[in-house]
């Protein structure tokens, strides 16, 4: 990939695909391509493959996708395997039929087995049950990253495949039935702080443990291995370090300035208990991440502060 290749980023208004497009335009990478659903379809198979065959991109970056929390997930099925299996095969197909040099396809941390042993290296992909709440959009792209190594093994398409941990950043999605913890905490002690409220609630026990990685970080560490990586055996992305969702919550209170308590509503699942990524492949790789949690959650709510009026809600 040089500054002049085709590259089409799939997903660029997500929180992912926008980090790409920034990352790519940073770097001076020249000819990126994007499409608005207007323009194209991604769930139309015809669509989908008019517009590669339109474009001709060269290079493709899969972050087209149906995301959402732990609440999301588990409300709507159909949406989670649906959508994401029809968007991701129109991709995948097109890729080969219109012959693109190289593929990356993003997956999850989710994919890997509830139980599975901490840190949870690659391959202990499909060795044990998955997380329920999430299992549905789990099997969609874990039939995604099948699809890719099929495609490498009977056609030879050079399709490459990260799983990165819980991500959040700048043009993360902020309404509180769809969202992840992350944003939904910001949105929560900022609405808090400027009401005077006595309480904001967590989910949960406030138990379980995530890893975060900063957007800005995983579009780094696609471009990165875009660049340098060329196996189908899939990588994860992330810290290699969790917290506990109470200590997060603690962690975003003081960044937002917030006085009052934390209650937990018990109501609302935990999902996995834990499930931290064994990052020593990346880092054998040449990556490692830059922004930590602190950090990054105070850029996050910089931008959240500059940005609360255009953004969904
Ligand atoms: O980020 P989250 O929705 O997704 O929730 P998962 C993480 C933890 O935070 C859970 C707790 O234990 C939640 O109960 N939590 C506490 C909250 N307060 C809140 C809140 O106000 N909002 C939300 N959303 N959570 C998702 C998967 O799982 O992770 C997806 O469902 C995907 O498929 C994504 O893999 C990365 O980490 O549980």
């Amino acid at each position: 990939m040089d500054l002049h290749s085709r590259i089409y980023v799939a997903g660029h208004k997500g929180l992912v695909g926008g980090a790409i497009v920034r990352a790519l335009q940073a770097r001076g990478f020249q000819n990126v391509i994007t499409k608005t659903r207007t323009e194209t379809d991604l769930e139309n198979q015809g669509a989908v493959f008019k517009m590669f065959l339109e474009e001709k991109p060269e290079y493709v970056f899969m972050a087209a996708a149906k995301v959402g929390g732990i609440l999301a997930n588990n409300t709507y099925p159909v949406d989670f395997i649906r959508s994401n299996l029809m968007v991701q095969n129109n991709i995948i197909d097109a890729s080969h039929f219109s012959r693109v040099r190289k593929l990356l396809f993003l997956g999850s941390s989710c994919i890997y087995p509830k139980l599975a042993p901490q840190p949870i290296k690659e391959e202990y992909l499909l060795t044990g049950a998955l997380e329920p709440t999430n299992e549905w959009y789990a099997i969609a792209k874990i039939a995604g990253i099948k699809m890719c190594q099929a495609y490498h093994r009977q056609h030879g398409l050079n399709a490459i495949s990260l799983m990165p941990t819980n991500l959040y950043g700048p043009g993360d999605n902020f309404d509180l039935n769809a969202s992840h913890v992350m944003p939904a905490l910001l949105r929560k002690f900022h609405e808090a702080k400027l009401a005077g409220a006595k309480e904001v609630v967590m989910w949960g026990t406030g138990t379980p443990m995530r890893e975060f990685l900063h957007v800005d970080d995983l579009a780094d560490a696609c471009v990165h291995l875009m660049l340098t990586y060329n196996d189908p055996e899939i990588v994860n992305v992330g810290t290699g370090e969790d917290v506990t969702i109470r200590s997060l919550a603690e962690m975003v209170k003081d960044v937002v300035g917030y006085q009052g308590e934390i209650v937990q509503d018990l109501t609302k699942p935990d999902g996995t208990m834990r499930k931290l990524l064994d990052v020593s492949k990346l880092h054998g790789l040449g990556w490692k991440h830059r922004i930590d949690l602190a950090e990054g959650i105070r850029t996050t709510y910089d931008w959240y502060l500059q940005n609360q009026d255009s953004f969904r809600h």
